[in-house]
């Protein structure tokens, strides 16, 4: 079997470039397009023959009843080969290694901790993105980490398993921080997930799948040059958990797949060319059942379980087709128009039997429910170029303020023909409606970022149930890093009934 090349397998255009000389010319073809800067209308094409790299398990250990993590922001080297020749190091940051981090691993009621340490030469902040937790742990910009500083957040886990993730989120400089390779997953596990029928052996038929698109410059190293590109840089080199031109030994009849764009600005439509998928779970966790889809769309910072079927000796890819932006401006410039490969899944010749993916309720079902007949609050967020509801992002003003227990309905809405996505901090919501309709029924389950076609309005159901500060707040922002660095963000408190906090400038400092 051959695995050099994938051109025109399904009829996709692309452009074939490989190696370094391939990427140069995306650079350049990226640099050259006049009225379209930035457009990219294929990303390169490799061999896959590199085995997928499995994020490990990070260790931990429970004092004093707290399960402790560590993760250290560090500089490396990391060889993105077949993308630049054998060889070529490419200056990467990651955590507790050169390139993205291990993945967290911890289960509903447990209380965590992490010691952060900040190895790099400036200031970042490590943010658990997806997570409920109070404001002060929460990562964001409030919670910088100055250079060989530490930072010790600890929370108790109190929602559904799921597939988070954490990333750094410094004032103006997160997308430079994700791309340089700073991103980890943490997975939940709750009573629901362990006992369900899903493929669950971490790095066997359990894959953590980063996907993320780079520019490497002529020296191979990483690009994020700002050439006016929307919504950020489209990168030709496509890689998962840092393998460019992955594959993944199969041995069981399914796998299931916990897909995170960990991009900043792509947006893929994931799916395969010769087989559905089943989705599992959503930004928060399980659907109500397992939902059968040929492809899953996926804005940065979203994430989707799925579980794919193979049978004995057959080979597949975990591919990106042309994404549906919605009503955008020129598709084809943000990325609408790109296909390519992922993910190559080649399967043994012999696979042990995976059970149909099934579960049952969740114990905390009823406490986790969101009832749009308890929504007493509606507020409107309208987003253009940059700003949210005519203000771009200051640390020092407060937007919006909730208080704890109350359920909300968020309607947001971009009012410009450029991919925007939201995402709010704290909690997880669910997608009401959109225009007025049900939404998709990939929408239905619990989300913490939702991609935003353009000009339409997204009704979104939320309840602020605990950890309440008035002088710590949290964040919603697009999660389009470039949009966000570039202040598309606001910040809400959410405070206990009377509190004298208001939207305003932001009292007492953090
Ligand atoms: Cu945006």
């Amino acid at each position: 079997m051959s695995y050099t090349h994938s051109v025109g397998e399904r009829g996709h255009r692309r452009t074939v470039v490989g190696g370094a000389a391939g990427v140069v010319a995306l650079v350049l073809l990226a640099a050259g397009c006049g009225a379209i800067p930035g457009s990219v209308t294929s990303v390169d094409d490799v061999s896959f023959d590199q085995e997928l790299a499995i994020p490990p398990l990070a260790e931990s250990e429970v004092i004093d009843g707290v399960r402790t993590f560590s993760l250290t922001a560090q500089e490396g080297t990391t060889s993105f080969a077949p993308a630049v020749e054998p060889g070529t190091e490419t200056e990467t940051w990651g955590f507790d290694g050169a390139y993205l981090g291990p993945t967290l691993r911890a289960e509903r009621g447990e209380r965590v901790a992490v010691d952060v340490a900040n190895d790099l030469d400036e200031a970042t902040s490590v943010h658990w993105h997806g997570m409920h937790l109070p404001p002060s742990m929460d990562g964001g910009p409030h919670q910088e980490v100055e250079p060989g500083g530490t930072w010790h957040p600890t929370w108790e886990i109190d929602q559904p398993g799921a597939t988070l993730w954490y990333h750094p989120h410094p004032h103006g400089a997160t997308e430079e921080h994700v791309y340089r390779g700073l991103a980890g997953m943490f997975i939940l596990d709750d009573d629901a997930t362990r006992a369900a029928d899903l493929p669950s052996a971490y790095g066997v038929d359990d894959l953590p799948v980063i996907v993320q698109d780079k520019v490497l410059d002529d020296a191979g190293q990483l690009d994020l040059t700002d050439d006016g590109a929307e919504p950020g840089t489209l990168g030709g080199v496509v890689m998962a958990n840092g393998t460019v031109g992955a594959f993944h030994e199969v041995t069981t009849e399914r796998v299931r797949l916990r897909l995170l764009n960990g991009s900043t600005a792509r947006t893929y439509t994931f799916g395969f060319p010769d087989r559905s998928f089943d989705l599992v779970a959503s930004d928060g966790g399980l659907l109500e059942a397992p939902l059968e889809l040929d492809h899953v769309r996926l804005a940065p910072g979203e994430r989707a379980e799925i579980v794919v079927q193979l049978a004995a000796g057959e080979t597949t890819r975990l591919a990106s087709t042309e994404a549906d932006l919605g009503s955008v401006a020129a598709p084809f410039a943000m990325g609408g128009n790109d296909a390519f490969d992922v993910l190559e899944l080649r399967a043994a010749d012999d696979l042990a039997p995976s059970p149909e993916p099934a579960w049952g309720p969740s114990q905390h079902a009823e406490a986790d429910a969101l009832d749009p007949d308890e929504a007493t609050v509606t507020r409107t967020f309208e987003l253009d170029e940059r700003r949210i509801n005519g203000e771009l992002m200051d640390m020092s003003r407060i937007d919006e303020v909730a208080t704890v227990g109350d359920t909300e309905i968020w309607e947001v809405r971009s009012t410009v023909p450029m991919p925007h996505s939201f995402h709010v901090h704290d909690v997880q919501f669910r997608v009401l409606s959109i225009d007025g309709d049900e939404p998709p029924p990939e929408l239905a389950g619990p989300k913490d970022t939702v991609y935003l076609e353009p000009r339409r309005t997204y009704r979104l159901l939320m309840r602020f149930q605990d950890y309440t500060d008035d002088a710590v707040p949290y964040m919603y922002h697009c999660h389009m890093l470039r949009h966000e660095d570039e202040g598309m963000m606001g910040q809400f408190l959410v405070v206990e009934p009377g509190s004298e906090a208001t939207p305003g400038p932001l009292r007492g400092s953090h």
